[in-house]
C-alpha cells in the first residue's frame, strides 16, 4: 500500500492513521504544483484529480478523497479502533464530522494555500470564514469531550487535527478557541502524530 502525500497537507491525516494501524505501507511525496512524484512519475496518471491524498492499494486500485481514504484505513484495520462500527449512529456521527471537516473547514483554508501569499486586504474575510467553522468545533468540544466521537482517537480527530493545525502555519491564533487549541496540543503529542510529522519533515 502506498500513500501519496504532500508535507503537512490533508494527506497527513491518512499518514498518521496508517502509522496507528501498524500496517505496512510506503509513502511517496508529491509536488502538487508540478504534479510530479518524488520518483519522477506523472502524478495525474495516479490521481487524475491532481491532489493528495491518494492511497494505492496492492491490487493497483487508487482510492482518493480524504474521508474515503481515512475510513478505508480504519475499516481494514479494526484492531486500531479508528472508527466506530459501520451502520451505527456513532459511525454516522464520524461521517458527519469527516464531512464537516472536509467540505466546510478544509475548504475554508483554501485562500491561504492558493499558491501565493494571501493579500492583506483579503485576509480578514478569509479568517472570518475559518472562524465561523472553528466556532462550531469549539462549541462541540466545550462539553469536555476529548475526542469528536467516543472515548478514543478516531480518523475524524486526525483530520480535524491536521486542518486545525494549519492555523499555526498561517498565523491564525488557535488560542481564540481554547478547547480546540487544547485538542490540537493533545493530538500533536501522540507518538504516531510526531512520527508522521517527522517523516514529512515538519518537525525534527
Ligand atoms: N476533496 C479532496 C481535497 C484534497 C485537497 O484539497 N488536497 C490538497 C492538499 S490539502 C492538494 O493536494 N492541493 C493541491 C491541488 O489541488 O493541486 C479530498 O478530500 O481529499
Amino acid at each position: 500500500m502506498k500513500l501519496y502525500y504532500s508535507p503537512g497537507a490533508c494527506s497527513l491525516a491518512a499518514h498518521i492513521a496508517l502509522r496507528m494501524t501498524g500496517a505496512e505501507f510506503e509513502i511517496e511525496k508529491v509536488d502538487t504544483q508540478t504534479k510530479t512524484t518524488a520518483s519522477g512519475a506523472d502524478y495525474t496518471r495516479i490521481n487524475p484529480k491532481g491532489y493528495v491524498p491518494a492511497l494505492q492499494l496492492r491490487s493497483g486500485d487508487v482510492l482518493t478523497e480524504a474521508p474515503a481514504v481515512l475510513q478505508y484505513i480504519a475499516d481494514r484495520n479494526p484492531a486500531a479502533a479508528l472508527a466506530p462500527a459501520p451502520a451505527t449512529l456513532e459511525r454516522a456521527r464520524l461521517q458527519e464530522h469527516l464531512n464537516f471537516v472536509s467540505s466546510e473547514l478544509h475548504k475554508a483554508f483554501k485562500p491561504f494555500f492558493a499558491g501565493t501569499p494571501i493579500a492583506d486586504d483579503a485576509r480578514p474575510a478569509a479568517e472570518d470564514v475559518v472562524a465561523k467553522r472553528m466556532i462550531h468545533i469549539e462549541a462541540l468540544l466545550a462539553d469536555g469531550r476529548a475526542h469528536l466521537v467516543g472515548d478514543t482517537v478516531s480518523v475524524a480527530d486526525l483530520y480535524l487535527f491536521v486542518v486545525a493545525n494549519w492555523c499555526n502555519f498561517i498565523g491564525i491564533d488557535l488560542g481564540q478557541w481554547p478547547n480546540l487549541a487544547a485538542f490540537v496540543e493533545r493530538m500533536a503529542a501522540l507518538t504516531a502524530v510526531r512520527e508522521a510529522m517527522t517523516a514529512e519533515g515538519l518537525i525534527h
